[in-house]
């Protein structure tokens, strides 16, 4: 069931303008910059954000992408673990600055496991964290360093992220789950 709508089109358009911009700003330029994206949406996202920069800055800034689920082993403990199924990532991270990028943020875990597998391929000098919603519940040490909006939800809530990309349609909602 449909609860609350969170962004707008033009909500997600601005915030990810502003996303871009910080980006280049905290890196001071595009040089030695690249974007990681997680998955699905974290992928159409980080492809996104590449394209601004290209926009206002005239850089190609590579984007590369993680494929990590979670699978949960045992439905009464909700032991999730987070596995890297494949990753394309055609370019050197070491000694760049890897912005890795994701959809919504909830208990960390998949962010952990991708920086498992950026680890394992390479030594970037910094990995940084860009993320559209953060949902709370975080259950490792884990922090974004660019966020389009704090949600603050509880368990059993779910963030919807529709992107042009997979529904048609740009917008982010809360859902009961
Ligand atoms: P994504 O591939 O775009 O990230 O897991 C399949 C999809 O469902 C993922 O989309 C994920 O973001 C989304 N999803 C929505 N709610 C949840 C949730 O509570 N947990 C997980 N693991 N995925 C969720
Ligand atoms: P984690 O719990 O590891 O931080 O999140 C797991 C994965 O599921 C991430 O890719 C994250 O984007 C996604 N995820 C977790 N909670 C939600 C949610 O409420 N909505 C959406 N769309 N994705 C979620
Ligand atoms: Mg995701």
């Amino acid at each position: 069931t449909e609860k609350t709508q969170l962004l707008d089109a033009e909500a997600i358009r601005r915030a990810l303008t502003r996303i871009a911009h910080e980006i280049v700003e905290k890196n001071k330029g595009t040089d030695n910059l690249v974007l990681v994206g997680i998955k699905t949406r974290g992928i159409h996202l980080a492809q996104r954000l590449s394209e601004r920069i290209m926009a206002f800055e005239e850089q190609q800034v590579p984007v590369g992408t993680l494929d990590i689920t979670l699978y949960r082993d045992d439905l009464k403990q909700r032991t999730e673990q987070a596995v890297v199924h494949g990753s394309e990532i055609d370019f050197d991270i070491t000694d760049k600055t890897v912005v890795l990028v994701d959809d919504v943020l909830f208990t960390g875990r998949t962010v952990r496991a991708a920086l498992d597998a950026l680890i394992d391929i390479g030594r970037p000098t910094q990995i940084q964290l860009a993320v559209l919603v953060d949902r709370g519940h975080r259950e490792l040490p884990i922090r974004p360093d660019y966020v389009g909006k704090n949600v603050p939800t509880s368990r059993d809530e779910v963030v919807a992220v529709n992107l042009v990309e997979t529904e048609q349609v740009d917008k982010v909602i809360i859902m009961e789950k």
